[in-house]
């Protein structure tokens, strides 16, 4: 056994400064991006006729090729999309495997069409005229599909380029989709890489060499370089094609390998499609604006449902802590330094030798209780325990866990009768088959109380999924499992699926495991928190995400903003990076301002690898400690505002964090650029103080828009559409813009946690006027109890319009886009009003003035409980 750990862990050991590019193979090494990547577009698909459905909700086509019949399928969804699946129909044609559970369960349904078939060409519309802007247009022979919005066609598929062979080994599937209308495209999340496709068809690529398409295969790429297209942990075979006049956007409903070359040509772009295996599920959605494809896209996939409360404060982890008086500790001397904190986490050295589910000495102490007794402490002091939960199942006869799961919910090796056994932390483990719904139900079953023996639920409140791609000690596999390993899609019965169809699932369906774990230990009280490393499109169902092994580096810190708006965009709203990156012994001044960062990403934990020198934010010297307090604070200060934004993608699928493009359509890029919502732009400093003293940022729109400046006490308004040189002062120097007609709400007071300011809410409304008549402004927010379903069962819910003008005052309505809301128990106090003016007769200046509403200027208003019980309550402050 000693034997067997000391190689794992040198394994890790040798790996630990660059990702190991021996492991991991490029597309002349693999299989299907080898035989299709080049290949001419020579192939010939005939239709032969097509009919269509009893009810009139689908068509069928029939196709030929090589005398062999293909069968696709065509339906037009509500709100302008289309699923098309192709298959062989051949006779004898092997099955192709189909996932199950990726899509959203209430997906919308095929609406009714219309054909019209003429002179080689079939047209399919939607019935109701009213939705007709819609439609697929069918060129026959040869064959290409053009999907069409408002009469343009935005997205083509060209069967010249459509590939699909099976043979005893081969199962590859090919395709090129054209977005006709598109100057860039987005998407395939998840690389290290800025938010904007590049052509990986040119021999360079940001001065340097690179003609490797981008390969979705999750991967345990500990240490992966920034700015390349490596496969990472997680996969979302999605893209979206962009331009100032529309967007649009694919997403492929495949788990299986897939490598994608992107290329620009004459206004246009293109994306080549090669799988390694599954089947060939097409969404196509025809936005046409950002936020009309993202909704779409979360239509299909889902969203997610509310965070706790708690799970966006600060989180501090390390690997490990390992005994629970380190634990208490660290809390201790967070609090005692004035940091904020709402949650400790534990990495697997809690475990009894990583065994899942089991607590080590350390933790139990010589009487059985120490972790009762940590649970209460961590719990009387509102803070939160989270704790990793990895999905293998160490191979140990005494071992509870595996006795019950061996030779049933395990995933088999080829022969679909032996437990697959791979290396991983324990040595020598066998691997939960989450495909396997039995197997699902016994993992979960395990978060229990009975079994895990935590004694506190209400405080053990997250888990944290790691190594789900799932991670296998092994070389020859890319440290993954065989892809011919089996897994059950019939609850134990028959091994029947070959794991190359799901590999890119298999951490999807880990954390629905762990999410219908939760769900029953907590009898549905509580909205579960899971942190998964590995994750597929939909998986916002169920958890949120970290971007993985990170170095504490500049590019990688860049990066991380372009990860996780990609990940908003792609529905993954709750995305974050380790702060201040998992690898390395940063300075000083890389720390702060990763924390400076690191408060924009909605997920915001710091973490640090074993190896790393220990960097709780406490032990910097003052000076640095005062720069990151300032910034956990104002990441605090900020939670209504996310809350409120979180609410809204339950609603509508938006992302919480935004690229400029999304509100700002054609604008160009920024990498470095977030939007928190709508109307705050962060523009931290990504630049070492070495090599440059300014910092440019844009702010997006046209005149007579424009922002406010709101981090320093400069009082700046800075005209949309220009782009504006900061210098940076000093080290607080992280700045934020508000926009001008916007409203925002924040705690604007210190906390130790967010348990302190659930009990009595208290906000402080920035009002930034615009330069009109009545200087208006708005706003939303939202508020519940903070843990329960009730939000969503109950409607237990406030939702809020606050408006703004000279000649109203204040106003708070209810939003009329939730109107069955019931907030009656909820309270929120007013504390300060904070308005923002731009000078009259100035360009560049503004005025804020604060106004204590507790105070002599506004006693009348005894201030300013409760938002309503009827529908409508006006609180007029005026000047
Ligand atoms: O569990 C140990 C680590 C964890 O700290 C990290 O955050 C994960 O991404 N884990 C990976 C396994 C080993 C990494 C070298």
């Amino acid at each position: 056994m000693l034997i067997r750990l000391y190689i794992i862990l040198g394994v890790y050991a040798a790996s630990s400064y660059a990702a190991n590019h021996t492991v991991f193979k490029t597309c002349t090494q693999v299989g299907v991006c080898n035989r299709l990547r080049d290949m001419p577009s020579t192939a010939q698909w005939t239709y032969i006729k097509h009919n269509v459905n009893g009810d009139n909700t689908l068509v069928t086509v029939k196709l030929e090729i090589q005398k062999k019949t293909y069968s696709l399928f065509i339906g037009l969804l509500e709100n302008h999309k289309v699923r098309l699946q192709l298959k062989d129909t051949s006779r004898g044609a092997k099955k192709r495997h189909e996932i199950k559970d990726v899509l959203y369960p209430d997906i919308p349904k095929s609406i009714r069409i219309t054909t019209e078939d003429d002179d080689g060409f079939l047209t399919i519309v939607p019935n109701d005229a009213t939705m007709r802007n819609h439609s697929v247009l069918i060129h026959k022979s040869p064959l290409v599909l053009n999907f069409t919005y408002n009469d343009k066609t935005l997205v083509v598929l060209n069967s010249s380029s459509l590939n699909m062979s099976y043979d005893k080994t081969i199962r590859d599937i090919g395709f090129t989709v054209k977005f006709e209308d598109a100057q860039k495209l987005y998407g395939l999340h998840h690389h290290a890489y800025n938010l904007e496709l590049p052509d990986t068809t040119l021999k360079t690529v940001n001065g340097s060499h690179w003609n490797e398409p981008f390969r979705l295969w999750n991967s345990d790429a500990r240490d992966f370089e920034a700015d390349s297209p490596m496969a990472l942990y997680g996969s979302v075979p999605a893209i979206y094609g962009h331009s100032k006049k529309s967007t649009a956007g694919i997403f492929l409903h495949n788990a299986a390998e897939q490598w994608v070359d992107i290329s620009y040509s004459h206004g246009s772009a293109s994306a080549r499609f090669m799988v390694d295996s599954g089947s060939f599920d097409l969404f196509v959605m025809l936005g046409p604006k950002p936020e009309d494809v993202v909704k779409q896209f979360t239509d299909l996939t889902g969203r997610a449902h509310m965070p706790q409360l708690w799970t966006l404060g600060y989180h501090q982890s390390r690997w490990s802590y390992y005994t629970k008086e380190e634990v208490l500790e660290v809390v201790k001397n967070m609090t005692q330094n004035d940091f904020p904190l709402d949650a400790i986490w534990l990495d697997i050295d809690y475990t009894d030798d990583k065994k899942y589910f089991t607590w080590s000495k350390n933790f139990t102490g010589e009487d059985g209780n120490g972790v009762r007794q940590m649970l209460k402490i961590l719990g009387d002091d509102g803070r939160k325990l989270v704790a990793i939960v990895d999905p293998h199942i160490k191979v140990d006869e005494n071992y509870g866990v595996y006795e019950e799961g061996k030779n049933k919910h395990f995933v088999k090796v080829k022969d679909g009768r032996t437990d697959f056994v791979g290396k991983c932390w324990p040595g020598n483990s066998s691997y939960v088959d989450f495909l396997n719904s039995a197997a699902r139900t016994y993992y979960g079953n395990h978060y229990s109380d009975n079994s895990f023996n935590h004694g506190h639920p209400e405080v053990l409140a997250g888990i944290w999924n790691d190594m789900n791609e799932p991670s296998v000690d092994d070389d020859q596999h890319e440290w993954t499992m065989p892809s011919d390993n089996r897994h059950s899609s019939k609850g134990n019965r028959k091994f029947d699926v070959e794991h190359r169809d799901i590999h890119n699932m298999y951490g999807f369906l880990h954390t629905m495991a762990t999410h219908e774990g939760l769900i029953n230990r907590d009898k549905n009280g509580t909205r579960p928190f899971i942190l998964t490393r590995s994750h597929f499109a939909g998986s916002q169902r169920f958890a949120a995400m970290w971007t993985g092994d990170n170095r504490a580096d500049w590019p990688h810190l860049k990066n991380s903003y372009s990860e996780c708006m990609l990940s908003n965009l792609m529905g993954h709203v709750f995305c974050g990076a380790d702060v201040p990156g998992f690898f390395g012994d940063p300075d000083p001044e890389f720390s702060y301002r990763a924390y400076q960062a690191g408060i924009w990403l909605p997920f915001f934990r710091g973490h640090a690898h074993k190896d790393a020198k220990p960097r709780e934010p406490y032990r910097y010297e003052p000076e640095v400690q005062e720069i990151i307090r300032n910034a956990i604070r104002m990441r605090y200060k900020y939670i209504p505002t996310w809350y409120t934004l979180f609410y809204e993608h339950t609603l509508t699928g938006a992302p919480v964090i935004r690229p400029l493009f999304y509100h700002y359509p054609g604008t160009v890029n920024r990498n470095d650029h977030i939007m928190l919502g709508r109307d705050i732009l962060a523009r931290p400093v990504f630049e070492p103080s070495n090599e440059t003293k300014t910092i440019e940022v844009h702010l997006p729109g046209n005149p007579p828009d424009f922002w406010y400046r709101v981090d320093d006490k400069s009082s700046k308004i800075i005209i949309a559409g220009t782009t504006e040189i900061i210098p940076y002062v000093d080290a607080n120097t992280s700045p934020v813009f508000y926009r001008a007609g916007s409203i925002v709400v924040l705690w604007d007071y210190d906390v130790s946690s967010t348990a302190e300011t659930v009990r009595s809410p208290r906000i402080t409304l920035y009002v930034n006027c615009k330069d009109d008549k009545n200087h208006t402004a708005s706003g939303r927010l939202y508020h519940d109890d903070g843990f329960s379903f009730d939000y969503e069962n109950k409607n237990k819910h406030l939702y809020v319009d606050i408006t703004f003008t000279e000649e109203t005052g204040l106003k708070f309505e209810e939003v009329p886009e939730d109107p069955d809301q019931d907030s009656e128990d909820m309270k929120i106090y007013v504390d300060k009003v904070i308005y923002n003016e731009r000078n009259s007769g100035s360009t560049y200046k503004s005025t804020r003035h604060e106004i204590d509403v507790d105070g002599n200027l506004f006693s009348n208003i005894d201030i300013v409980q409760a938002i309503r019980n009827d529908k409508e309550l006006v609180y007029k402050l005026t000047r």
